[in-house]
């Protein structure tokens, strides 16, 4: 199914319409922490991807989280928690709870304390600070974490797709989102459209709503993609839905960009661990990292779009997996290059 969309004319009204979190805390910075030793970051996060979100030149982290409304206090005691999970559940990885906790009603209303009983007091306790979907911004020796504005917080993320949607030259992510499988007794997660969020170019996002990105999806959201699917230069999207159809988005309204593909050798034909970046009008565009694909199963397609917003002349500098590095000028009239480890230079792309 095809629906058109208005991914873009995010111009100069966008600011205005798009809803700002009014609860993002200041930004905190974080040590990088031994791996031995309790760290700041849950092991909920459900996807992740890297690329430079505030176009410094250094790769810096998305993570999302499938359940952001969990949020237990560091501080509470362990007596003050209480299973999420029936006995059924949880009996099958903890055989021994059939023994001590004879009814469901008992163990519905016993804390954490009462069914770990003496054993909980060996249990290591690995606090969890913050749930939230958030970007860690990469510092010298350390991570600047951003937790993502609240529509990004509404639903769980299950895939993220990482391109220049309206061309600005800043990178903007795309969240697919929503889980209906939950457990008897809990309300399902729905509260997600799939969620475009602009980038202002310093690491921090403005979230759009419907109305202005075009991008509307009640469904369960699962891998969210990139390709140019109409070889317009503008980056399309295509998103995969937990029973109903994929969804596919044509970008109408982007500035279009340069269609790049890569080829590092004949054991990375997509150039899998290269960095693009494009340079024009004195101004050098954030690092690109292709990566193939982040969350549930996705896979981005071999040619990517490079925004070239001014001038469309410019430089394409390529930093090659073995460290080697590329530079192509790039004439305004050329819709995309195909660039190849060897030197090779194409502008007819396959
Ligand atoms: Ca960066
Ligand atoms: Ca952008
Ligand atoms: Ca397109």
């Amino acid at each position: 199914m095809t629906s058109p969309a208005t991914l873009s004319n995010l111009a100069d009204d966008v600011r205005s319409q798009a809803l700002k979190s009014s609860q993002i805390p200041e930004p905190r910075t974080v040590q990088p922490q031994p791996p031995d030793v309790d760290c700041y970051l849950p092991d909920r996060s459900w996807v992740a991807c890297h690329t430079d979100l505030d176009g410094d030149g250094t790769e810096d982290i998305f993570t999302g989280f499938a359940d952001p409304s969990l949020a237990p206090s560091a501080d509470s005691p362990l007596s003050g928690f209480r299973p999420m999970h029936g006995l059924g559940i949880l009996a099958a990885s903890v055989p021994a709870l059939r023994q001590t906790h004879r009814s469901h009603r008992a163990f519905a209303n016993a804390t954490l304390g009462q069914i770990l009983g003496q054993e909980g007091a060996r249990i290591r306790r690995l606090p969890v600070c913050w749930t939230a979907s958030c970007v860690l911004l990469q510092r010298p020796g350390a991570w600047e974490v951003r937790r993502l504005p609240d529509l990004a917080q509404a639903s769980p993320v299950h895939g993220i797709a990482v391109a220049d949607w309206d061309g600005d030259g800043v990178e903007d992510l795309l969240l697919s989102q929503n889980d209906f499988g939950v457990n008897h007794g809990l309300a399902r997660d729905d509260a997600g459209l799939g969620l475009l969020l602009r980038g202002r170019g310093d690491g921090t996002f403005d979230s759009l709503s419907p109305d202005v990105s075009g991008i509307r999806m009640e469904g369960e959201g699962r891998a969210a993609t990139v390709a140019d699917i109409d070889q317009d230069g503008r980056p399309d999207l295509v998103v995969t839905q937990r029973g109903s159809p994929t969804r596919v988005f044509r970008n109408l309204r982007a500035e279009p960009g340069l269609r790049v593909r890569l080829e590092s050798g004949a054991a990375n034909p997509l150039g899998a661990g290269a960095t693009v970046r494009w340079v024009a009008d004195g101004k050098t565009g954030p690092a690109r990292a292709w990566g193939y694909g982040a969350g549930q199963g996705a896979s981005d397609a071999a040619i990517r779009v490079m925004a070239r917003p001014g001038s469309k002349a410019g430089t394409l500098h390529v930093s090659w997996p073995d460290g080697s590095r590329s530079t192509i000028p790039v004439g305004a009239d050329v819709p995309g290059v195909w660039v190849r480890r060897d030197g090779q230079v194409s502008d007819r792309l396959p």
